[in-house]
Protein backbone atom coordinates (compact mmCIF):
# COMPACT_ATOMS: atom_id res chain seq x y z
CA UNK A 1 0.00 0.00 0.00
CA UNK A 2 2.45 3.01 -1.39
CA UNK A 3 1.14 6.30 -0.99
CA UNK A 4 2.41 9.10 -2.93
CA UNK A 5 3.61 12.07 -0.79
CA UNK A 6 1.36 14.50 -2.93
CA UNK A 7 -1.59 16.51 -1.58
CA UNK A 8 -4.48 17.88 -4.00
CA UNK A 9 -6.21 20.95 -2.33
CA UNK A 10 -9.86 19.71 -2.28
CA UNK A 11 -12.95 21.68 -1.51
CA UNK A 12 -15.27 20.36 1.35
CA UNK A 13 -18.50 21.62 2.89
CA UNK A 14 -16.69 24.23 5.73
CA UNK A 15 -13.99 24.71 4.61
CA UNK A 16 -11.71 25.82 1.61
CA UNK A 17 -8.68 25.98 3.26
CA UNK A 18 -8.20 21.90 4.33
CA UNK A 19 -6.68 19.30 1.79
CA UNK A 20 -7.01 15.86 1.63
CA UNK A 21 -4.72 13.49 0.68
CA UNK A 22 -5.33 12.17 -2.45
CA UNK A 23 -3.08 10.08 -2.61
CA UNK A 24 -4.02 8.61 0.77
CA UNK A 25 -5.96 5.38 0.45
CA UNK A 26 -8.72 5.92 2.96
CA UNK A 27 -11.09 3.95 1.75
CA UNK A 28 -9.00 1.08 1.67
CA UNK A 29 -7.57 1.60 4.86
CA UNK A 30 -11.00 2.16 6.56
CA UNK A 31 -12.08 -1.56 4.83
CA UNK A 32 -9.21 -2.93 6.69
CA UNK A 33 -10.42 -1.75 9.93
CA UNK A 34 -13.82 -4.23 10.80
CA UNK A 35 -15.25 -2.79 13.91
CA UNK A 36 -15.80 0.64 12.24
CA UNK A 37 -18.46 -0.31 10.24
CA UNK A 38 -20.54 -0.94 13.25
CA UNK A 39 -23.28 0.91 14.59
CA UNK A 40 -23.71 2.77 18.09
CA UNK A 41 -27.16 3.88 19.43
CA UNK A 42 -28.51 3.41 15.86
CA UNK A 43 -25.69 5.34 14.50
CA UNK A 44 -22.53 5.07 12.36
CA UNK A 45 -19.67 4.64 14.93
CA UNK A 46 -17.30 7.87 14.48
CA UNK A 47 -14.43 6.25 16.85
CA UNK A 48 -12.39 9.04 18.13
CA UNK A 49 -10.69 7.46 21.43
CA UNK A 50 -7.76 6.39 19.46
CA UNK A 51 -5.20 7.54 22.41
CA UNK A 52 -6.96 4.62 24.73
CA UNK A 53 -6.79 1.68 22.70
CA UNK A 54 -6.39 1.62 18.42
CA UNK A 55 -8.85 -0.44 16.69
CA UNK A 56 -6.88 -3.42 14.87
CA UNK A 57 -6.92 -4.49 11.19
CA UNK A 58 -7.95 -7.48 9.85
CA UNK A 59 -4.50 -8.85 9.31
CA UNK A 60 -3.95 -8.40 13.29
CA UNK A 61 -7.05 -10.32 13.97
CA UNK A 62 -6.23 -13.00 11.32
CA UNK A 63 -2.39 -13.30 12.36
CA UNK A 64 -3.46 -13.97 16.13
CA UNK A 65 -6.18 -16.07 14.98
CA UNK A 66 -4.45 -18.24 12.25
CA UNK A 67 -1.40 -18.67 14.86
CA UNK A 68 -3.49 -20.38 17.64
CA UNK A 69 -5.49 -22.37 14.65
CA UNK A 70 -2.15 -23.67 13.79
CA UNK A 71 0.92 -23.09 15.48
CA UNK A 72 0.43 -22.39 19.40
CA UNK A 73 2.68 -23.78 21.61
CA UNK A 74 4.75 -22.17 24.59
CA UNK A 75 8.32 -20.04 23.61
CA UNK A 76 11.38 -21.33 24.70
CA UNK A 77 10.48 -24.85 26.47
CA UNK A 78 9.87 -27.78 24.37
CA UNK A 79 11.81 -29.63 21.52
CA UNK A 80 8.57 -30.48 19.68
CA UNK A 81 8.06 -28.73 16.37
CA UNK A 82 5.19 -26.09 17.23
CA UNK A 83 6.84 -25.30 20.23
CA UNK A 84 10.08 -24.38 18.25
CA UNK A 85 7.97 -23.00 15.45
CA UNK A 86 6.33 -20.31 18.28
CA UNK A 87 9.59 -19.87 19.16
CA UNK A 88 10.78 -19.18 15.75
CA UNK A 89 7.54 -15.97 15.21
CA UNK A 90 8.14 -14.35 19.02
CA UNK A 91 11.94 -14.02 18.22
CA UNK A 92 11.10 -12.91 14.41
CA UNK A 93 8.63 -10.15 16.49
CA UNK A 94 11.42 -9.20 18.57
CA UNK A 95 13.83 -8.26 15.69
CA UNK A 96 11.02 -6.66 13.85
CA UNK A 97 10.53 -4.01 16.87
CA UNK A 98 14.43 -3.96 17.22
CA UNK A 99 14.30 -2.53 13.13
CA UNK A 100 11.26 -0.28 13.71
CA UNK A 101 13.37 1.83 16.49
CA UNK A 102 16.33 0.55 15.20
CA UNK A 103 17.90 -0.38 18.47
CA UNK A 104 21.27 -2.17 17.90
CA UNK A 105 20.52 -5.59 19.62
CA UNK A 106 17.28 -7.61 19.86
CA UNK A 107 18.57 -7.68 23.29
CA UNK A 108 17.44 -5.07 23.97
CA UNK A 109 13.97 -5.63 23.27
CA UNK A 110 12.42 -7.07 26.38
CA UNK A 111 8.47 -7.78 26.02
CA UNK A 112 6.09 -6.32 28.22
CA UNK A 113 1.95 -6.12 29.03
CA UNK A 114 2.21 -2.29 28.25
CA UNK A 115 3.79 0.55 29.04
CA UNK A 116 2.80 0.67 32.54
CA UNK A 117 4.50 -2.84 33.42
CA UNK A 118 7.59 -1.47 30.94
CA UNK A 119 7.77 1.74 33.58
CA UNK A 120 7.02 -0.22 36.49
CA UNK A 121 9.86 -2.69 35.27
CA UNK A 122 12.45 0.24 35.29
CA UNK A 123 11.27 1.93 38.30
CA UNK A 124 11.31 -1.01 40.42
CA UNK A 125 14.77 -2.73 39.26
CA UNK A 126 16.43 0.87 38.45
CA UNK A 127 14.99 2.09 42.27
CA UNK A 128 17.12 -1.10 43.66
CA UNK A 129 20.08 0.66 44.03
CA UNK A 130 18.47 3.95 44.83
CA UNK A 131 19.51 5.50 48.64
CA UNK A 132 17.39 8.00 50.73
CA UNK A 133 17.79 11.35 49.23
CA UNK A 134 18.01 10.23 45.37
CA UNK A 135 16.32 12.46 42.62
CA UNK A 136 14.01 11.48 39.98
CA UNK A 137 13.34 14.04 37.75
CA UNK A 138 9.52 13.92 36.24
CA UNK A 139 7.21 16.58 34.45
CA UNK A 140 4.00 17.89 35.52
CA UNK A 141 2.26 16.22 32.15
CA UNK A 142 2.98 12.40 32.88
CA UNK A 143 0.71 10.02 33.03
CA UNK A 144 -0.04 8.06 36.19
CA UNK A 145 2.53 5.00 35.12
CA UNK A 146 4.89 7.52 35.27
CA UNK A 147 4.79 9.23 38.13
CA UNK A 148 2.96 6.39 40.43
CA UNK A 149 5.98 3.46 40.33
CA UNK A 150 8.69 5.99 41.39
CA UNK A 151 5.95 7.24 44.37
CA UNK A 152 6.82 3.81 45.69
CA UNK A 153 10.46 4.20 45.64
CA UNK A 154 9.64 7.75 47.42
CA UNK A 155 7.26 5.73 49.94
CA UNK A 156 9.47 2.70 50.29
CA UNK A 157 13.40 4.09 50.32
CA UNK A 158 13.07 8.05 50.30
CA UNK A 159 13.87 8.88 47.26
CA UNK A 160 12.80 12.50 46.02
CA UNK A 161 10.35 13.01 43.10
CA UNK A 162 11.33 16.73 41.20
CA UNK A 163 8.77 17.55 38.67
CA UNK A 164 9.39 19.62 35.54
CA UNK A 165 6.71 22.58 35.48
CA UNK A 166 4.55 23.56 32.04
CA UNK A 167 4.01 26.75 31.11
CA UNK A 168 1.00 29.03 30.33
CA UNK A 169 1.59 27.52 26.76
CA UNK A 170 1.23 23.51 28.00
CA UNK A 171 5.05 23.43 26.91
CA UNK A 172 7.05 21.76 29.59
CA UNK A 173 9.81 24.70 30.95
CA UNK A 174 13.23 23.74 29.86
CA UNK A 175 15.28 26.18 31.94
CA UNK A 176 12.88 24.99 34.75
CA UNK A 177 14.34 21.47 34.22
CA UNK A 178 18.10 22.53 34.08
CA UNK A 179 17.69 24.17 37.43
CA UNK A 180 16.26 20.54 38.63
CA UNK A 181 19.36 19.00 38.59
CA UNK A 182 21.59 18.43 41.38
CA UNK A 183 24.18 16.08 42.82
CA UNK A 184 21.56 13.84 43.92
CA UNK A 185 19.63 13.08 40.46
CA UNK A 186 20.05 9.81 39.20
CA UNK A 187 17.56 9.47 36.83
CA UNK A 188 14.90 11.32 34.49
CA UNK A 189 11.68 10.10 33.55
CA UNK A 190 9.41 12.03 30.83
CA UNK A 191 6.89 11.53 28.08
CA UNK A 192 7.22 12.32 24.45
CA UNK A 193 3.77 13.14 23.90
CA UNK A 194 1.48 13.81 26.41
CA UNK A 195 -2.03 12.13 25.76
CA UNK A 196 -4.15 14.48 27.48
CA UNK A 197 -2.69 17.43 25.41
CA UNK A 198 -1.17 16.13 22.40
CA UNK A 199 1.92 18.15 22.93
CA UNK A 200 5.10 16.59 21.40
CA UNK A 201 8.12 17.36 23.95
CA UNK A 202 10.76 18.12 22.16
CA UNK A 203 12.72 15.23 23.90
CA UNK A 204 16.16 15.50 22.16
CA UNK A 205 16.96 18.93 23.79
CA UNK A 206 15.95 16.84 27.41
CA UNK A 207 18.00 13.64 26.74
CA UNK A 208 21.07 15.99 25.41
CA UNK A 209 21.04 18.02 28.43
CA UNK A 210 20.69 14.94 31.29
CA UNK A 211 23.39 13.19 29.49
CA UNK A 212 25.46 16.56 29.27
CA UNK A 213 24.84 15.67 33.37
CA UNK A 214 25.58 12.13 33.23
CA UNK A 215 21.95 11.62 34.10
CA UNK A 216 20.06 8.26 31.92
CA UNK A 217 16.71 9.03 30.37
CA UNK A 218 13.65 7.05 30.27
CA UNK A 219 11.09 8.04 27.44
CA UNK A 220 7.27 7.03 27.95
CA UNK A 221 6.80 6.41 24.17
CA UNK A 222 3.28 5.27 24.51
CA UNK A 223 1.69 7.95 22.80
CA UNK A 224 4.56 9.24 20.16
CA UNK A 225 5.15 5.37 18.41
CA UNK A 226 2.17 5.26 16.45
CA UNK A 227 2.76 8.77 15.07
CA UNK A 228 6.47 9.46 15.52
CA UNK A 229 9.07 7.79 13.87
CA UNK A 230 11.78 6.95 16.52
CA UNK A 231 14.89 5.74 15.78
CA UNK A 232 16.80 4.64 19.52
CA UNK A 233 20.08 5.23 18.41
CA UNK A 234 19.76 8.55 16.75
CA UNK A 235 18.16 9.98 19.73
CA UNK A 236 20.77 8.38 21.74
CA UNK A 237 17.62 7.17 24.42
CA UNK A 238 18.83 5.49 27.17
CA UNK A 239 15.08 3.17 28.16
CA UNK A 240 12.04 3.78 26.20
CA UNK A 241 8.16 1.83 27.07
CA UNK A 242 5.32 2.01 24.66
CA UNK A 243 2.37 -0.30 24.39
CA UNK A 244 1.69 -2.84 21.23
CA UNK A 245 -2.74 -1.75 21.52
CA UNK A 246 -2.18 1.57 21.22
CA UNK A 247 -0.14 1.17 17.67
CA UNK A 248 -2.82 -1.04 16.20
CA UNK A 249 -1.67 -4.85 17.69
CA UNK A 250 -3.58 -6.61 20.26
CA UNK A 251 -3.90 -5.86 23.93
CA UNK A 252 -1.29 -7.15 27.06
CA UNK A 253 1.76 -6.76 24.63
CA UNK A 254 4.42 -4.22 25.26
CA UNK A 255 8.10 -3.09 25.03
CA UNK A 256 10.67 -1.93 27.03
CA UNK A 257 14.13 -0.61 25.35
CA UNK A 258 17.02 -0.33 26.77
CA UNK A 259 20.85 0.42 26.21
CA UNK A 260 22.20 -3.33 26.44
CA UNK A 261 24.94 -1.99 28.60
CA UNK A 262 22.78 -0.74 31.14
CA UNK A 263 19.75 -3.49 30.90
CA UNK A 264 23.00 -5.55 31.83
CA UNK A 265 23.52 -3.91 34.79
CA UNK A 266 20.24 -3.60 36.31
CA UNK A 267 18.60 -6.39 38.34
CA UNK A 268 15.82 -8.50 37.42
CA UNK A 269 11.88 -7.23 37.72
CA UNK A 270 10.37 -10.65 38.15
CA UNK A 271 11.61 -13.90 39.38
CA UNK A 272 10.28 -17.49 37.63
CA UNK A 273 10.54 -19.48 34.37
CA UNK A 274 12.60 -18.31 31.19
CA UNK A 275 14.71 -15.52 33.10
CA UNK A 276 16.77 -17.76 34.80
CA UNK A 277 20.10 -19.90 33.97
CA UNK A 278 20.55 -22.00 36.72
CA UNK A 279 18.55 -22.44 40.30
CA UNK A 280 20.13 -24.33 43.52
CA UNK A 281 18.18 -24.42 46.75
CA UNK A 282 20.76 -21.99 48.43
CA UNK A 283 21.54 -19.70 45.25
CA UNK A 284 20.34 -18.28 41.37
CA UNK A 285 21.99 -17.30 38.45
CA UNK A 286 19.79 -15.54 35.71
CA UNK A 287 19.53 -16.06 31.86
CA UNK A 288 21.12 -12.89 29.45
CA UNK A 289 19.27 -10.36 28.03
CA UNK A 290 16.46 -9.96 27.11
CA UNK A 291 15.24 -13.27 29.06
CA UNK A 292 16.12 -12.01 32.45
CA UNK A 293 13.40 -9.42 32.40
CA UNK A 294 10.69 -11.80 30.88
CA UNK A 295 9.67 -14.08 33.77
CA UNK A 296 7.03 -16.44 33.00
CA UNK A 297 4.99 -17.11 29.88
CA UNK A 298 5.37 -14.79 27.76
CA UNK A 299 2.21 -12.93 25.37
CA UNK A 300 3.96 -14.54 22.53
CA UNK A 301 0.89 -14.32 20.36
CA UNK A 302 0.54 -10.19 21.23
CA UNK A 303 4.38 -10.11 20.60
CA UNK A 304 3.33 -11.88 16.86
CA UNK A 305 0.57 -9.41 16.78
CA UNK A 306 2.69 -6.46 17.12
CA UNK A 307 4.76 -7.74 14.21
CA UNK A 308 1.95 -7.62 11.86
CA UNK A 309 0.96 -4.73 13.11
CA UNK A 310 4.36 -3.08 12.43
CA UNK A 311 4.42 -4.56 9.38
CA UNK A 312 0.95 -2.97 8.59
CA UNK A 313 2.14 0.50 9.66
CA UNK A 314 5.22 0.02 7.55
CA UNK A 315 2.99 -1.01 4.87
CA UNK A 316 1.46 2.65 4.93
CA UNK A 317 4.32 4.56 6.33
CA UNK A 318 4.48 6.16 9.40
CA UNK A 319 5.54 9.58 7.71
CA UNK A 320 1.94 9.68 5.40
CA UNK A 321 0.13 8.56 8.61
CA UNK A 322 1.29 11.29 10.20
CA UNK A 323 1.08 14.11 7.53
CA UNK A 324 -2.42 12.88 6.96
CA UNK A 325 -3.42 12.59 10.98
CA UNK A 326 -1.90 16.24 11.41
CA UNK A 327 -4.21 17.62 8.51
CA UNK A 328 -7.45 15.70 10.19
CA UNK A 329 -5.90 17.19 13.76
CA UNK A 330 -5.23 20.98 12.20
CA UNK A 331 -9.01 20.59 10.55
CA UNK A 332 -10.92 19.86 13.87
CA UNK A 333 -9.24 22.09 15.94
CA UNK A 334 -10.03 25.02 13.44
CA UNK A 335 -13.52 23.91 13.62
CA UNK A 336 -14.12 23.27 17.07
CA UNK A 337 -12.56 26.58 17.96
CA UNK A 338 -15.54 28.13 16.08
CA UNK A 339 -18.05 26.97 18.24
CA UNK A 340 -19.01 29.52 20.97
CA UNK A 341 -17.78 29.04 24.80
CA UNK A 342 -15.41 26.26 23.42
CA UNK A 343 -11.83 26.12 25.21
CA UNK A 344 -9.26 24.12 23.17
CA UNK A 345 -6.20 23.23 24.96
CA UNK A 346 -2.85 23.19 23.52
CA UNK A 347 -3.43 24.31 19.91
CA UNK A 348 -0.03 24.19 18.13
CA UNK A 349 0.51 23.59 14.69
CA UNK A 350 3.82 22.61 14.97
CA UNK A 351 4.05 19.90 17.73
CA UNK A 352 1.11 18.30 18.60
CA UNK A 353 -0.37 14.75 17.82
CA UNK A 354 -3.75 13.85 16.89
CA UNK A 355 -5.37 14.11 20.49
CA UNK A 356 -7.57 17.08 20.89
CA UNK A 357 -8.81 18.09 24.87
CA UNK A 358 -11.30 21.10 25.07
CA UNK A 359 -13.88 22.03 27.21
CA UNK A 360 -17.30 23.79 26.61
CA UNK A 361 -18.11 26.37 29.26
CA UNK A 362 -20.50 25.58 31.77
CA UNK A 363 -20.83 22.12 30.94
CA UNK A 364 -19.16 18.74 32.41
CA UNK A 365 -16.67 16.88 29.95
CA UNK A 366 -18.50 13.35 31.27
CA UNK A 367 -21.84 15.02 30.20
CA UNK A 368 -20.66 15.84 26.67
CA UNK A 369 -18.89 12.79 26.26
CA UNK A 370 -22.04 11.06 27.14
CA UNK A 371 -24.60 12.59 24.65
CA UNK A 372 -21.93 12.73 22.44
CA UNK A 373 -21.85 8.43 22.56
CA UNK A 374 -25.67 8.82 21.94
CA UNK A 375 -24.95 10.25 18.37
CA UNK A 376 -22.63 7.21 17.80
CA UNK A 377 -19.11 9.27 18.80
CA UNK A 378 -16.93 7.12 21.08
CA UNK A 379 -14.39 10.24 22.69
CA UNK A 380 -12.45 10.10 26.16
CA UNK A 381 -13.59 11.92 29.21
CA UNK A 382 -12.10 12.87 32.65
CA UNK A 383 -8.47 12.85 33.65
CA UNK A 384 -6.93 10.38 31.49
CA UNK A 385 -4.88 9.66 34.20
CA UNK A 386 -2.84 13.13 34.45
CA UNK A 387 -4.11 13.98 37.50
CA UNK A 388 -1.26 16.20 38.70
CA UNK A 389 -1.62 17.97 34.92
CA UNK A 390 -5.28 18.64 35.59
CA UNK A 391 -4.39 19.89 39.14
CA UNK A 392 -2.10 22.26 37.65
CA UNK A 393 -4.92 23.56 34.98
CA UNK A 394 -7.34 23.88 37.59
CA UNK A 395 -9.46 21.79 36.24
CA UNK A 396 -11.23 18.25 36.86
CA UNK A 397 -10.83 16.70 33.41
CA UNK A 398 -11.52 17.36 29.61
CA UNK A 399 -13.21 15.91 26.62
CA UNK A 400 -10.33 14.10 24.33
CA UNK A 401 -10.84 13.49 21.28
CA UNK A 402 -7.40 11.43 19.70
CA UNK A 403 -7.72 10.71 16.10
CA UNK A 404 -5.83 7.58 13.99
CA UNK A 405 -4.98 7.41 10.24
CA UNK A 406 -8.74 5.96 9.59
CA UNK A 407 -10.42 8.54 10.44
CA UNK A 408 -11.56 11.19 8.09
CA UNK A 409 -12.66 14.63 7.53
CA UNK A 410 -16.34 13.74 7.14
CA UNK A 411 -16.59 12.51 10.69
CA UNK A 412 -14.59 15.69 12.19
CA UNK A 413 -17.79 17.26 10.44
CA UNK A 414 -20.52 15.06 12.03
CA UNK A 415 -18.61 14.97 15.04
CA UNK A 416 -18.94 18.92 15.41
CA UNK A 417 -21.69 19.06 13.97
CA UNK A 418 -22.98 16.27 17.43
CA UNK A 419 -20.92 18.54 19.11
CA UNK A 420 -22.97 21.54 18.54
CA UNK A 421 -26.40 19.54 19.46
CA UNK A 422 -25.11 18.34 22.80
CA UNK A 423 -24.19 22.02 23.55
CA UNK A 424 -27.54 22.89 22.68
CA UNK A 425 -29.38 20.48 24.66
CA UNK A 426 -27.47 20.69 27.71
CA UNK A 427 -27.39 24.88 27.76
N1 LIG B 1 -3.09 6.20 28.22
C1 LIG B 1 -5.21 7.15 27.56
O1 LIG B 1 -6.42 7.07 27.28
P1 LIG B 1 -0.99 1.20 29.14
O2 LIG B 1 -2.31 1.37 29.82
O3 LIG B 1 0.00 0.48 29.98
O4 LIG B 1 -1.10 0.64 27.76
O5 LIG B 1 -0.42 2.68 28.89
C2 LIG B 1 -0.23 3.54 29.97
C3 LIG B 1 0.13 4.91 29.47
C4 LIG B 1 1.38 5.42 29.75
N2 LIG B 1 1.77 6.61 29.28
C5 LIG B 1 0.96 7.36 28.52
C6 LIG B 1 1.46 8.68 28.01
C7 LIG B 1 -0.32 6.91 28.22
O6 LIG B 1 -1.12 7.67 27.46
C8 LIG B 1 -0.76 5.66 28.72
C9 LIG B 1 -2.17 5.19 28.49
C10 LIG B 1 -4.47 5.87 27.88
O7 LIG B 1 -4.61 8.21 27.56
C11 LIG B 1 -5.17 5.08 28.95
S1 LIG B 1 -5.18 5.90 30.50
Amino acid sequence: MQCAQKWEFVENNFSKKYIKMSSFPIEKIRADFPILKQKVNGKQLVYFDNGATTQKPDIVISTIADFYRTTNSNVHRGVHYFSNKSTELYEEARETVRKFINARTSKEIIFTKGTTEGLNLIASSFGQNLKSGDEIILTEMEHHSNIVPWHFLRQTKGVVLKFVPISDDYQLDFEAYKKLFSEKTKLVSMLYVSNSLGTINPIEKYIDYAHSKGIPIVIDAAQSIQHIKTDVQKLDIDFLAFSGHKMYAETGIGVVYGKQELLEKLPPYQGGGDMIEDVWVDKVTYAELPLKFEAGTANYAGAISLKAAIDYIQQIGLENISEYEKMLTNYAIEKLSEIDGIKVYATSESNKTSAISFNVEGLHHYDVGTLLDQMGVAVRTGGHCTHPLMKKLNITGTVRSSLSFYNTIEEIDYFVEALKKVIKILK
